[in-house]
């Protein structure tokens, strides 16, 4: 039971802040009011995100400006504000929050500390600040260095963000390049020297599945574990590895191919099968099925 009690011995936020002021009796709460107000603002849009998909809810990708709202932005602002200000507060002396994209917007938030949130597509990031002067609170409040922070957090709002159709990274152990067979060779000797004019893209391997994976979700791309001459079948578990992350990888709009067929419709004969695996965004996984498709005619 105490490994159990250890695994899921998890630290939030709220817990830390509960025990840090468990450890100065004196203080007021405001700080930890603030904070398990950023965490429930951040729950409910992430909530929102899951519901509306990412892309929806800020539009279409890149459209947000220094001028521009931002729908997660806006979302969150409002949340916290109206829990902040929310008579069941006991009528807190709101004080300033600033809001990344409108940095003209000075609205009133929480006592004494303010919140700094920026919200770009995907995820929330947040600083606090002391007030200088809680009784002359200025914009210039929001503009004291980094080194005057009091706390800093972001958060990801995860499975519903939606990768780009072609991405600038493609993420495979150049180590194994010698075994690997033609098509796969050719794909990568297209990212590395495209005939199209296009910039090549940039190589990025952690060597850790979810690691790879995670990024390519985040910033597009694609990642490939193909078969090769030492690993007929690939390196990675269908059950554990393949099937999850190509799962993933579709519901984000990109598409997971095992040099023959969609990864998904494999049907595993052992609890251990492995399978070659291309995953990532829908037009450079396309690339790749083209060259297998291509090499299959040829024969
Ligand atoms: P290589 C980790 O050992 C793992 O199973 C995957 O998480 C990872 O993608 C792959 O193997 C890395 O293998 O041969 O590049 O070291």
């Amino acid at each position: 039971h105490a490994a159990e009690a250890q695994r899921t011995d998890l630290m939030t936020i709220t817990r830390h802040v509960l025990n840090e002021q468990g450890r100065h009796p004196e203080s007021r709460g405001d700080f930890t009011i603030l904070l398990s107000h950023i965490v429930l603002g951040c729950k409910f849009v992430a909530s929102a995100v899951n519901k509306a998909g990412l892309a929806k809810l800020i539009g279409l990708a890149g459209d947000t400006n220094v001028q521009a709202s931002n729908p997660i932005s806006d979302l969150l602002y409002s949340t916290l504000l109206f829990l902040h200000t929310n008579p069941c507060d006991g009528g807190w002396p709101p004080r300033v929050a600033v809001q990344g994209e409108e940095q003209k917007k000075l609205d009133v938030l929480s006592n004494e500390v303010f919140v700094k949130a920026l919200v770009s597509s995907g995820r929330t990031i947040f600083g606090i600040y002391m007030i200088k002067d809680k009784d002359n609170v200025t914009l210039d409040d929001v503009l004291q260095p980094g080194t005057d922070m009091l706390a800093a957090g972001y958060c990801m709002y995860g499975s519903s963000c939606t990768i780009p159709n072609i991405g600038k990274i493609y993420s495979v152990n150049e180590g194994n390049a010698k075994n690997w067979d033609a098509p796969t060779a050719k794909f990568v000797e297209k990212c590395k020297f495209p005939q199209d004019g296009s910039p090549s893209k940039s190589l990025r391997y952690i060597g850790s599945m979810v690691a790879d994976v995670h990024r390519t979700l985040l910033y597009g791309g694609i990642f490939l574990y193909p078969a090769d001459q030492k690993s007929p079948n690939g390196k990675l578990r269908v059950l554990y590895e393949v099937f999850p992350m190509s799962f993933l990888m579709e519901q984000a709009g990109g598409q997971a191919f095992t040099g023959k067929q969609r990864a998904l419709e494999l049907v595993p004969r052992k609890i251990h099968d492995r399978s070659p695996i291309f995953l990532g965004s829908y037009d450079d996984v396309e690339d790749i099925k083209a060259l297998y498709a291509s090499e299959s005619i040829i024969g």
